[in-house]
């Protein structure tokens, strides 16, 4: 593994102290916002885990090493490449690795490379999961594959309803995989607080999280579990907008044939056109939040 794997010397550091450490994906800033914000963005929510009390590890593939903690560099190499970088899932891994490539990447591909580092918790904006009409396109992310077997924490702010939120919480329920709501009995539905579906549990403090996933792990069930952290009220969005922007988006897909890795940057792209700056803002505001409530999280595990 150390074959492949390179550690920033502050995250090797942090790791080697037993500090808590938080690692962090790059698809969302080549695929999830445009340059510069993406940019801004990936360093302001490095900052707020260092406020925090944590080590930020932003993970990534350059130039066919897996990567966890990047130099504001190489955030802003990834940044402005934008979507010319290869969105990373597990089955993209050894080629790129093989041919000495660039990657970015997903919840999956992150979770990955933060177990190889021995990362426990991880910070997003939103997960993948069962597409809409995937009963005949077989759409499932390989996120909820990889929360069943691969032991990380991901903090998000529930999935966009780009995705049908019951079948993913259906997947998630078969595969064994917790979904808790933070501070909240429902999903949370990204840019809204709320999605009328309901979490497994809800748990109200970092002390709580570190303790369930620390049962999980010294039981021997393995895998990784869910926390879903809804978007701060004064930033949520209205849902009959952002919902209409959302329909209008997987409309457009359908009816263009957009499939497989495309879908979700399409999906994403399309709702921010929509739905102008506004989107852009409550993303950005998200992520800060769960990078707190992960920084939280990450110090309880280890105290
Ligand atoms: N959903 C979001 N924002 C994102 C993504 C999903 O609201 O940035 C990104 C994440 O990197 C996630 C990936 O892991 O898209 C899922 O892609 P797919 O649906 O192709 O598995
Ligand atoms: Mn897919």
């Amino acid at each position: 593994m150390k074959n492949y794997l390179d550690l920033s010397p502050e995250v090797d550091a942090a790791l080697k102290a037993g500090k808590p450490v938080v690692a962090l994906e790059s698809t969302i800033i080549s695929h999830g916002m445009p340059y510069p914000q993406n940019v801004e963005t990936a360093l302001k929510v490095e900052q707020t885990i260092r406020e925090g009390g944590a080590t930020p590890a932003t993970i990534a593939i350059i130039g066919g090493r897996l990567k966890a903690g990047l130099t504001p560099e190489e955030i802003e190499y990834l940044g402005k490449k934008g979507t010319a970088v290869t969105k990373a899932s597990r089955r993209d891994l050894p080629v790129l690795v093989a041919r000495g490539q660039d990657g970015a990447t997903t919840v999956t591909t992150t979770m990955i490379i933060a177990a190889m580092a021995g990362i426990k918790v991880f910070a997003t904006g939103g997960i993948g999961g069962v597409h809409r009409g995937a009963e005949t396109t077989m759409d499932i992310s390989a996120d909820l594959e990889e929360l069943a077997r691969t032991p990380v924490m991901v903090i998000c702010a529930g999935a966009k309803s780009i995705l049908d939120l019951g079948l993913t919480l259906e997947y998630l329920e078969t595969k064994g995989v917790p979904v808790i709501g933070y501070g909240t009995e429902e999903l949370p539905a990204f840019y809204t607080r709320k999605s009328g579906f309901m979490v497994d549990y809800r748990v109200d403090s970092p002390e709580e999280l570190a303790a369930i996933f620390k049962a999980k792990q010294e039981m021997g069930l393995g895998g990784g579990m869910l926390v879903t952290n809804p978007i701060p009220e004064q930033y949520s969005m209205d849902p009959m907008r952002i919902n209409k922007a959302i329909d209008e988006a997987v409309a457009e897909a359908q009816q263009r044939g957009i499939h497989g890795k495309e879908t979700t940057p399409f999906l994403l792209a399309k709702i921010k056109d929509i739905t102008g700056g506004d989107s852009l803002a409550s993303n950005i505001q998200l992520v800060l939040n769960n990078a707190r409530l992960a920084a939280k999280t990450a110090a309880s595990l280890i105290g």
